[in-house]
Parts: structure tokens; sequence; C-alpha cells
């Protein structure tokens, strides 16, 4: 069989309309949302003329799909590339490319390391170093959002928390932007990403060995297990990869985003100043609305049917996480950002056996950081317009200029 953008190509299901947008077009990831609008609109699926394969983003489609681990399973890529027709770019990840039941064993392990109880302990050291970096960025007052904060917290406060030794910025940033980039087509935004190649790669691989590791940090929990001899050395290596592939651009990302909702809606940053019980919503209301990762998607294991169209295996599903958590059959005024609104049900974290394990983690982060800024700053205002970032996968800003002003 040959293979088309990596995977098998299927032909049109009946039923489906077919479309020749290109998910993966400059234009398209840069504003996403007259993509997700018509792709809701033009039915349960749609056939993607240029990748010969589906996507959906009505959200009851997209959380099934997603969900069922058994029929659309994740061992073979969550990109558009079928691990089991062609070689990936790394090794697959222990835990996002993998099925179960060897994907609940490892899984296993990075929820006990990234556990509610190791999480609530680092909370304190998250708002310090949130309060002491907006102390920083308050001075300076004029900044972008993205370079100077986005970008700059969780790159502080991650590698501390997981106990990294000797990783730096640009390497983790660096790293995440091949992992995200590297699930679309063999584009220019996938190209640029792994230009930055083999030595990015190797320091992350270096960084994932148990000598590079301190004692105090969350991945010590990982490596524990080999002295117990639950797991093996590169097993552990290959879980704390999946901390380092992961844990990074897509807090940056949400980070980004959450300023950018904030900047927009000065009457909810308002409403979250004068009760800070809604930090923790307006949070969550910001991974709705924004969905940093925007898509992932699944492959058919067998034939089978949903929503009454047949799909059948080996069919590369490109799940629009963004367009389901903007679903108007499901979100009333759904580009609205409402810091009140009910957000439980969103699926910015995804759902099912893969649901984002490090959540309580990339909370604690954001809450904080969000928590300080609503303590310190009395308005933002926005100093040019925003520069979103392609990036085959994710939704995220490059570019954010602000001024802080001080509360007085
Ligand atoms: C959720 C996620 C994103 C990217 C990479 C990984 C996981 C990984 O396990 O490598």
């Amino acid at each position: 069989m040959s293979l088309f953008e990596g995977h098998k190509p299927i032909n049109a299901p009946v039923g489906i309309n077919s479309w020749d947008i290109d998910p993966y077009s400059k234009e398209v990831l840069l504003d996403p949302t007259t993509f997700f609008d018509q792709l809701r609109s033009k039915g349960p699926f749609v056939y993607l003329e240029k990748y010969k394969m589906l996507a959906c983003g009505r959200y009851g489609e997209t959380k099934e799909v997603f969900s069922d681990h058994e029929r659309f399973v994740s061992s073979r890529g969550v990109g558009i590339q079928d691990f089991k027709l062609e070689k990936p770019w790394r090794p697959p990840s222990v835990v996002l490319e993998v099925d179960p039941p060897q994907h609940t064993k490892n899984r296993r392990i990075l929820t006990k390391a990234l556990s509610p109880k190791n999480i609530s302990l680092l909370k304190p050291f998250f708002k310090r170093s949130a309060d002491t970096l907006l102390d920083e960025l308050i001075v300076k007052k004029d900044i972008d959002a993205i370079a100077d904060l986005a970008e700059v917290f969780p790159t502080i406060v991650f590698p501390a928390a997981v106990g990294l030794k000797k990783i730096n910025k640009s390497t983790l940033l660096g790293y995440g932007s091949m992992v995200f980039n590297a699930l679309g087509p063999d584009n220019e935004f996938r190209r640029e990403a792994m230009n930055l190649g083999m030595s990015v790669i190797q320091k992350i691989n270096d960084q994932c060995l148990v000598g590079n590791i301190d004692d105090e940090g969350l991945a010590q929990n990982i490596y524990d297990k080999v002295e117990s001899g639950e797991i093996d050395q590169e097993l552990a290596g290959m879980l704390v990869r999946s901390l380092l592939s992961a844990g990074i651009d897509t807090t940056v990302s949400a980070i980004g985003n959450l300023i950018w909702c904030i900047l927009q809606n000065p009457e909810q940053f308002n409403k979250i100043k004068n009760d800070k019980e809604l930090v923790n919503n307006a949070v969550e209301e910001s991974l709705r609305l924004t969905s940093p990762v925007k898509a992932f998607c699944r492959t058919s294991s067998i034939n089978t049917e949903v929503s009454g169209i047949k799909i059948e295996e080996g069919t590369k599903v490109l799940c629009v996480l963004g367009a389901a958590n903007t679903d108007p059959d499901v979100w009333r005024d759904p580009y609205k950002f409402d810091v009140s609104r009910k957000t439980m049900g969103h699926l910015a974290l995804g759902i099912g056996v893969h649901n984002c394990v490090g959540q309580t983690l990339a909370r604690a982060e954001i809450t904080s950081l969000l928590l300080s800024v609503a303590e310190k700053i009395e308005k933002i205002e926005s100093l040019k317009m925003p520069i979103w970032k392609p990036n085959n996968a994710m939704r995220s800003l490059k570019s954010l200029p602000i001024r802080l002003f001080q509360n007085s």
C-alpha cells in the first residue's frame, strides 16, 4: 500500500461532506475560529481531501472518538503519521503514543509522581515565584506577555519542580516546538521546528538520565521505582522525557492565551480582582476558550461507525478540541470569555485514559500566576496587536505587548 502524508489514504465515507481546506495552513493556524465554525456546521465528520482523512469538531463526536481508546488508538501516533506504517521521528512516547495495558502501567508511575499531594507541596513555591516575577515586570511596566512572562514562568518553575539539574529555556521550548509541530504534515512549520535537530534532542535525552535529576523534585519519584525494581532505567528515562515534552509548551501557551483573554475582557479581569475565588474557574475558562492543544489525531483500529458514519480501519481522525470547546450546542455564547461560566466538561485537557496526567501541576502553576496578577495589577493595556504563532497542534501567541498598571 502506498502511504499518503504518512498514513493510509482513505476514500470519503458515504454521507459526509468533502472539504478542500488545509487545517495546517498558516491562515487556519493563525485564526482557527472560522475553521472551527465551518467544521462543526459541515456535519459530525468531514473528509479532508488534502489529507485523505477525517476530522471532527462537534462536541459529541469529538468526545466519543477521543475517549474510546479501543476503537480509536493512540499507539499509531496522535498526529497525521501512522506509526504502524511509518517510522516516527523519535522513539514513541511511553504514555502518549501507547495503548492499554502498557499505557496503564506506565501512566500509573506518572500519576503517582504528579499526585495532588506532591503538587500541593509545591504551591507556595509557585506563588512566591509568581510574585517575584511580577514585581520585576511591574518595574519594567511595558512588557511582552509572551517573551517576558508566559515563556519565563514555566521555564523557571517547571524544571525546579521536576528536579532537572541542567536544562535551559531554549532547549525546553525548542523541544516542545518539535514535539507538537511533528504532529502535522511535512509543512513549513514542521520543517522549521525539526531544523533545531539533534543538538536539542541530545540535550533532552541527557537531561532524562538519573545523574541529571536532583533528589528533591517530582522526577525522583520516577527513579525511585527503578530502585524498587518496578521499572527499568530506560523506561524511567522515557517517562521523564514525557514530562519534558508535554510540560512546557502547553503551559507557556496556556499562560499567554490566558493573559490575552483578560486583556480583551477587562470587565472579566475586574470580576476576578474583586473575587479571587474566581481564579480557578477563570483559568478553566481560558483553557476552554483558547484550547492550547488545539487538536490531536486518533487512528481507528477496526472498521467501525460513529453517528451513522462508517469509518474504516486505519483512518486518521483529526479531533479538533478547540472546535468542540466552542460548540454552540454545548456552550452558550461560546466565544465569550466568561469567568463565571460552568466550564465542566471542556476537552482542553483531553478525556478518557489519555487525559492530561500533568493537569494538577499545570493548574497549580497557572492559578498561582493569575492570583499574583489579580493581586498586584490594577489593569492591563494593549500596546500593539497580538501576533499568533503557527503550530501544527497548538494554539499559541508569539508576541503580546502590554502595559502593566500597578495596584495603587
Ligand atoms: C501530552 C503530550 C504531548 C506531547 C508529548 C507527550 C505527551 C509525551 O509523552 O512525549
